[in-house]
């Protein structure tokens, strides 16, 4: 076996949770008068929508393979978490998301605890404090009303409660270039049952 002559030595990876589809229907109908408003912002797709629990950056792949039985350990010792999308917001007048609801001291707690771990598995982690939501959309630099509006527009929504049933470790260097990123799951665990 040998590698493949493109295939890059390092991975971006995120572990994040998922809303199930109910959920994503919901808040895409809510979305709807925005994406009409504003089809120059660029929307995430809606298969991609995801909560970030950690973000490990730029990594050799030779990191990723120790985080698999770790990340698998801590959800079969988790239970699944009641959560909730809701409201809209804006950071920087150009990331436009939807906010979390529900079991946040919960979601907190799992956040530390996947933190701690990528540490114990010897990768250096210097995260951004959480900061609970779901990215929808980023707006261009010459269009900042259309974040603001948008998220002025999910003011009201309030989603279906649902359960974070499993956790996902995800790959993001899919597409990198000029097109939209692209997302796809390493690998990820259920929660315990
Ligand atoms: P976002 O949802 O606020 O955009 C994949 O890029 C995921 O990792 C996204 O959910 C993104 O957060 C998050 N992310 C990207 N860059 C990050 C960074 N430098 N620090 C923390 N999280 C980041």
């Amino acid at each position: 076996m040998h590698a493949e002559p493109n295939a890059p030595a390092t991975t971006r990876v995120f572990i994040a949770l998922a809303p199930p589809d109910e959920a994503k229907d919901e808040l895409a109908e809510a979305l709807a008068p925005a994406y009409a408003a504003y089809p120059r912002m660029r929307w995430n797709r809606i298969e991609d929508w995801h909560l970030t629990l950690a973000f490990l950056g730029e990594l050799p792949l030779a990191s990723v393979p120790p985080l698999r039985p770790a990340l698998a350990d801590l959800a079969a010792a988790r239970r699944p978490l009641e959560l909730g999308l809701r409201g809209g917001g804006q950071f920087d007048e150009r990331v436009l998301w939807t906010g979390i609801d529900g079991d946040l001291d919960g979601l907190h707690l799992l956040s530390d605890e996947v933190r701690a771990l990528i540490g114990e598995c010897g990768i250096p982690f210097e995260g951004r404090p959480l900061r609970p939501h779901l990215t929808l959309a980023r707006a261009r630099r010459d269009d900042p009303a259309a974040v603001v509006e948008s998220a002025a527009g999910l003011a009201g929504f309030t989603g279906r409660r649902w359960r974070a049933r499993r956790l996902h470790l995800v790959g993001s260097n899919f597409g990198r270039g000029p097109g939209p990123i692209r997302y796809r799951d390493i690998d990820s665990w259920d929660f315990q049952g």
